[in-house]
C-alpha cells in the first residue's frame, strides 16, 4: 500500500473548457502541482485529443493518462494497455434510429455521429464535426429537452443483455462501454494508493465521472477549471 494521496483529474470541464486547450497560466501552476504529487488524468476522450488540449510539460509530469474511460493507459507517450469492444449491429442500428427521432433541427447537425474508440463508442446526435456555436446551442437545448438523459435511460434498459451501458459524455455526446469498463475501473487500477482524490465535472448518476467519483475517498464535483484551480490552490 502506498501511503500517499493520488490525485485523479478528468480533463474536459475540469482542467480545460470542453474540447479546448488548457489555460496557459493554469497549465504552468498545474505542471508544478504534478511535479510534487502522484497525478493521473482520466478522460473519455482519446489520446490524440488529450495532446491537443494539455501541454507537453504536463503530459511528461503526470504518472499516467487513462483515456477512453480507462480502457487505455498511456505512460510517457506509450500505450501501456488497452481493452477492445465490439458494438453489436442491433445497438449501432438503434442509435442510428435516435438520429431520426431527435427533435433537434437536422440542418444544424454534423455528419460524424459515431466515434469508435478503444473499449467504447462515443455517440452524438448533434455530431462531432459541428462548430463551437452549434455545440453550445445543442448543449443548452439538451439541458431543456433532456434528450441525452432519455437516450441514456432507454439504452440502459434495452441493452443490459449485451453487458453494455451508456452515460452522458461532455457537452454533446454519450459514452457507451461494457458494464464496469467505465471510469470506475481507474479506481481499481490505483487501489494500492491509500487515498484517491478525484476532480470531475460530470459527477451526477448519468454523468461519465459518476462511477469514479462515487468510489474515491476524497472527491470534488467542480463547475469548471477555475473551480478546480481555486481548490488546488488551497491544497498546495
Ligand atoms: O468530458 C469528456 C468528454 O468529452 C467529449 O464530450 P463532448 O464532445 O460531449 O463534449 C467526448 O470526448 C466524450 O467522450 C468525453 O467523455
Amino acid at each position: 500500500m502506498i501511503n500517499q494521496n493520488v490525485y485523479i483529474f478528468d480533463i474536459d470541464g475540469t482542467l480545460t473548457p470542453p474540447r479546448q486547450k488548457i489555460n496557459k497560466q493554469f497549465a504552468s501552476f498545474f505542471a508544478s502541482f504534478c511535479e510534487q504529487k502522484p497525478v493521473f488524468l482520466a478522460t473519455g476522450s482519446d489520446y490524440k485529443k488529450v495532446k491537443e488540449q494539455i501541454t507537453p510539460d504536463i503530459i511528461s509530469k503526470v504518472d499516467g493518462i487513462f483515456t477512453c474511460m480507462g480502457n487505455e493507459l498511456w505512460v510517457n507517450d506509450e500505450k501501456v494497455y488497452f481493452k477492445e469492444l465490439k458494438i453489436p449491429a442491433e445497438v449501432q442500428l438503434w442509435l442510428t434510429g435516435q438520429l431520426y427521432e431527435s427533435k433537434y433541427p437536422k440542418e444544424k447537425c454534423g455528419n460524424i455521429h459515431f466515434e469508435h474508440r478503444t473499449g467504447m463508442l462515443n455517440f452524438s446526435v448533434a455530431g462531432r464535426d459541428i462548430s463551437k456555436d452549434i455545440r453550445s446551442e445543442y448543449s443548452n437545448w439538451d439541458k431543456i429537452s433532456k434528450e441525452r438523459e432519455k437516450i441514456v435511460k432507454n439504452f440502459n434498459k434495452l441493452f443490459k443483455h449485451y453487458n453494455l451501458e451508456a452515460c452522458i459524455g461532455g457537452e454533446i455526446s454519450i459514452d457507451i462501454q461494457k458494464i464496469g469498463s467505465d471510469k470506475g475501473q481507474i479506481f481499481d487500477y490505483l487501489s494500492f494508493y491509500k487515498t484517491k482524490v478525484f476532480f470531475g465535472d460530470k459527477c451526477k448518476p448519468s454523468g461519465n465521472d459518476y462511477s469514479l467519483y462515487q468510489k474515491c475517498e476524497f472527491k470534488f464535483s467542480v463547475d469548471n477549471w477555475l473551480h478546480t484551480s481555486s481548490i488546488l490552490k488551497n491544497i498546495t
